[in-house]
């Protein structure tokens, strides 16, 4: 197994990988050949059969043996290469029964994985090497498809229905998933941490796999759970939520500077009253924001449309509380 990349092939880091690489060369190597011998022989036949001063054009008839023999010849090879293909199908499509599952939440323009215990974290999954991972796709909105190369695996995150994939990572490393299904873009930008402009869409559902040793697996899920330590010391909620804005990708729809986006900066919000589409007005107090997050369409701020994701099941209750406390901050 090679772990690094080819000219044509990324690097192979997961048990389907020598299969489908073995699968795709067969193939780029027979057209090459045919290429070459089909090219060859017309090139020959317009050389040997062109005109020549006295010799008269005749046609050839018919040779049997030789139709025959180009017709069956392609079965054999069609027939191998489906053997082949559906043999590797099968292995991408059966997990095998002890693997570990992680849910895998697709949503524009993020995804959110979450871990067996109950911890989440967004466009950035960790795996533990040599154990068969299944993932278990959905999304809240459109179609994506989560694909990362260096594993040769892809599967689309379909809304109203679940679908799975696997693998089983034979290296340790960092590589990288896209979303491989075009699915929008925003309109308008945000504003970035240096107050640069943030956009974000499909091309911004794309991050890190990690692939690790048990141990440091572990103790990867255990910090994710609870506030960060920042210089050695636990992170204040503020701290904490300042960060979730980031990971969480909060930053790509709101501003904490009053710059426009595509939803309400959160300069200035907490502790305000704001005027949603109604007309009606609501004190933005910490009910207001936690409902906002885990059912944004339950109220709708006057000015914007209701394309904030739900957070239900992707941000835990001290994630959210980590979140208000860092907005209170920003006044
Ligand atoms: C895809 C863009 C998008 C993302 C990502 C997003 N939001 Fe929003 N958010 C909006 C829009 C648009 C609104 C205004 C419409 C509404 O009220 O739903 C909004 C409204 C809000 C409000 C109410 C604001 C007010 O002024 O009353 C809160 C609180 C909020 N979002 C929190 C969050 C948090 C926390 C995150 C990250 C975990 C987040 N949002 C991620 C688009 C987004
Ligand atoms: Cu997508």
């Amino acid at each position: 197994m090679n772990h690094e990349p080819t000219v044509q092939m990324p690097g192979q880091w997961s048990t389907f990988a020598p299969n489908v690489d073995f699968i795709f060369y067969f193939i780029y190597w027979m057209s090459v050949i045919l290429f070459v011998g089909i090219i060859g022989a017309a090139l020959y036949f317009v050389w040997k059969y062109q005109r020549k001063p006295g010799v008269k054009a005749e046609p050839t008839g018919h040779n049997l043996p030789l139709e025959v023999g180009w017709t069956v010849a392609p079965v054999f090879f069609l027939a191998l290469l489906f053997h082949w293909g559906f043999r590797g199908y099968v292995d991408l499509t059966v997990a095998p029964a002890n693997a570990m599952e992680i849910r895998v939440r697709a949503r524009k323009w993020s995804w959110d994985f979450e871990y067996p215990n109950g911890a989440h974290e967004t466009n950035n999954l960790h795996v533990p090497v040599n154990r068969p991972v299944r993932l278990v796709l959905s999304s809240d909105d459109v179609i994506h498809s989560f694909y990362v190369p260096a594993f040769r695996a892809k599967r689309d995150a379909v809304p109203g229905m679940y679908s799975m994939m696997w693998f089983q990572a034979t290296h340790e490393g960092t590589t990288n998933f896209f979303c491989a299904e075009y699915c929008g873009a925003a309109e308008t930008a945000a504003r970035g941490e240096h107050g640069e402009e943030v956009f974000s869409g499909h091309f911004s559902m794309i991050g890190h796999v990690v692939v690790e040793n048990d141990a440091t697996f572990a103790a990867h899920l255990e910090a994710i759970n609870g506030p960060p330590t920042i210089n050695g010391v636990v992170a204040t909620p503020a701290q904490w939520g300042a960060q979730l804005y980031r990971s969480s990708q909060c930053y790509t729809c709101h501003s904490v500077d009053g710059a426009p986006g595509t939803g309400p900066t959160w300069q200035h919000m907490a502790g305000h009253p704001v005027t949603l589409t109604d007309g009606t007005t609501v004190d933005v107090d910490a009910n207001y924001i936690r409902e906002s997050i885990l059912n944004p369409q339950a109220k709708i701020v006057r000015g914007f449309q209701p394309v904030m994701p739900t957070y239900r099941g992707s941000l835990n209750d001290r994630q959210i509380d980590a979140l208000i406390a860092y907005m209170q901050s920003l006044q």
